[in-house]
């Protein structure tokens, strides 16, 4: 084995790992099944907010809102996640995981939290059930779910944590048997990742259990909503960083392999993980910069942490492109840029990942303009922003998990992809979809069209100043989320039709190349892993400990709050 853990010529993934592999594929179909769900959502919602066909009353478009939201961004995602953590530590630790039924526990704790926040969010559309939880994926306050919905929140992310717990489990039984060897690099890379997490989660899980859940228990009367904002968005950032992890874990790590080549450099890729893990949380507030009762200058401090978060995934561009180009060159390719020509284009796995990574560039781009805080007053709140997050965590992760799901599937399965020119299809679909509807999203927001609401036109108020007309982004916006549906439905379609065929006999090569510039070129700091998690919470304290004190001192722990009734206007109101 080398120092990255890799095992040469041996058998499948599921020869060597059989109970591993069927948790792996435990998680992986729970995020199928959130990923149809909620891109049946997404599709019912582009035709409604554009006008074209409207199946739902307008008065559900929040229910649906929060489907799509939750099931793709919270279910979706981190089930996928998990799934490929539990993978790569397995592979590059060699090692299983530590209990299986410890492993089952968390995978049901996930699977019963999702359905519990499903089921609540569901009843939405009954009238005749008193329960709802229309609240978004942004949870705060003064929108207020029922119950079942926090808790079905934070046995979600209790499960997480334990999943968590079982990866570091796996780490410390193999750190006791081999002393001096450098952790494998997908083994590091999910471990700070989750180091990352344990500390983003803290401010969602005060939000939740402190304030929300016995708020609408009516246990508490009511909350400070700017402090269940900002503790969201202590969370808010960073879970963007969570998803977007495994994808570079597997852009970093899988990606050369398609490409022909080799990871370029090992060390730059645990410093990428390490800066996550460091500045990712130090920068919620960015969310923020038009919340009164925040003072600037601890906007600023976000805007400017912001800025430098920038870095690791600048370094991942050259890293990962630099990787990609090796490949090429192994393969024959030539010249400034000729070489892109000899790149597995045909490969739907690799072809994924290069556009998943292609429209990162673009969304990484609206990113730094949100970043701003002048600029973000332009397009906060405005269309610009999902038009963002469509670009990152809907193409650069999902599609990334898509198009890994077309290499990992026959060594978790044994079954070769049923089609790979409908995969190919698939992966340039989404791509061609998400064209078409972020780029829409981003020139209605700079128009001024608002995000979150079901009527985007005001009357008497004309969005086409000078830019397009509305209704050529209104035919974008629809056309892309129908392609990006089609895309789904021929994904999952492949994936379900794959499983029917018969197991397939001969070689599937699932080793991973070692770097170029191996883990021994790198200080060994790299790898104290208590160091940077000691850092990334002073980090944390610096920069949320006044404002949070301030919120506090301002406005009270719990108030003086806002009831989601109407009943308190009169008082409020003159
Ligand atoms: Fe963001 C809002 C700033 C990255 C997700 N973001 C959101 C929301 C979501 C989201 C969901 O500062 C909306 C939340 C809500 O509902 O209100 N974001 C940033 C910045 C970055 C960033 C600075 N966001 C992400 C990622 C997300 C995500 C990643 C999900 C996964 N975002 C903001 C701000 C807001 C915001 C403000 C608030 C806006 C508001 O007003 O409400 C940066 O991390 C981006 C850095 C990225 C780059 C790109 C590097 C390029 C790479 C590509 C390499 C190419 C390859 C292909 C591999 C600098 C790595 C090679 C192929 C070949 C063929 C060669
Ligand atoms: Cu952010």
């Amino acid at each position: 084995m080398s120092a990255d853990g890799e095992l040469a010529g041996e058998q499948l993934f599921l020869d060597r790992f059989p109970a591993e592999a069927r948790l792996v594929r435990a998680t992986l179909w729970s995020a199928f099944v959130a990923l149809g769900i909620g891109a049946l959502g997404g599709l019912i919602q582009a035709l409604h907010r554009t006008g074209y066909v409207r199946i739902i009353e307008s008065a559900d478009y929040y229910t649906v809102l929060t489907l799509h939201g939750v099931l793709l961004v919270i279910s979706f995602t981190i089930f996928f996640l998990v799934g490929v953590f539990t993978w790569a530590m397995t592979r590059s630790l060699d090692r299983p995981v530590v209990s299986e039924r410890f492993s089952w526990t968390w995978y049901l704790l996930m699977v019963a939290g999702t359905v519990m926040a499903g089921v609540a969010i569901l009843a939405g559309f009954v009238d005749s059930i008193p329960m709802s939880a229309d609240v978004l994926f942004t949870f705060y306050a003064p929108l207020q779910a029922h119950p079942l919905f926090y808790a079905g929140l934070a046995v979600f992310i209790i499960g997480t944590w334990m999943a968590g717990f079982d990866w570091f489990r796996m780490w410390w039984r193999w750190r006791s048997e081999t002393d001096d060897e450098r952790i494998p690099l997908q083994a590091f890379m999910v471990l700070t990742s989750m180091l990352m997490w344990y500390i983003a989660t803290l401010g969602v899980a005060i939000e939740v259990v402190v304030f929300l859940l016995p708020w609408s228990l009516g246990l508490i009367e009511q909350v400070n909503p700017l402090l269940t904002r900002t503790l969201f968005w202590f969370f808010g950032h960073p879970v963007v960083y969570f998803w977007l992890m495994p994808a570079y874990l597997l852009w970093y790590t899988v990606l050369p392999k398609l490409a022909g080549g080799r990871l370029f450099s090992d060390p730059l890729a645990r410093v990428v993980f390490v800066l996550f893990l460091l500045l990712s949380t130090p920068v919620g507030i960015h969310h923020q910069y038009v919340d009164p009762g925040i003072a600037e200058g601890f906007k600023f401090i976000a805007m400017t942490n912001t800025m430098f978060l920038l870095l690791p995934s600048l370094l991942t561009a050259f890293t990962v492109v630099a990787s990609i180009e090796h490949g090429a060159r192994q393969r024959g390719g030539e010249g400034y840029l000729s070489w892109l020509g000899e790149l597995p284009w045909r490969n739907p796995a690799f072809t994924g990942m290069a556009l998943a990574g292609l429209m990162f560039a673009a969304g990484g781009f609206s990113g730094m303009v949100n970043a701003g805080m002048n600029i973000n007053y332009l397009v906060h709140n405005t269309l610009w922003v999902p038009g963002h997050f469509h670009l990152t965590v809907g193409t650069a992760v999902a599609l990334t998990f898509m198009a890994a799901t077309y290499w990992l599937l026959p060594q978790l399965t044994r079954r070769r992809i049923y089609s790979r020119s409908i995969a190919l299809l698939q992966v340039v679909l989404w791509f061609v979809g998400m064209t078409l509807m972020s780029n829409a999203m981003h020139r209605g927001g700079l128009i001024g069209i608002p995000r979150r609401t079901a009527e985007p036109q005001y009357s008497g108020f004309a969005f086409d100043a000078g830019f397009s007309t509305v209704g050529e982004l209104r035919l974008q916006i629809a056309l892309g989320g129908t392609l990006l549906f089609v895309s789904t439905v021929l994904f999952l379609g492949n994936v379900i039709v794959s499983l029917l065929e018969r197991p397939m006999t001969g070689e599937f090569d699932d080793t991973l190349p070692p770097a170029l510039s191996g883990p021994d070129d790198g200080p060994e700091v790299l790898d104290n892993l208590a160091l940077w998690t000691a850092i990334a919470l002073v980090l944390v304290a610096l920069a949320y400990g006044l404002p949070l004190g301030a919120i506090v001192a301002d406005g009270g722990l719990f108030g003086p709050g806002i009831s989601p009734s109407p009943a308190w206007l009169p008082e409020v109101l003159p």
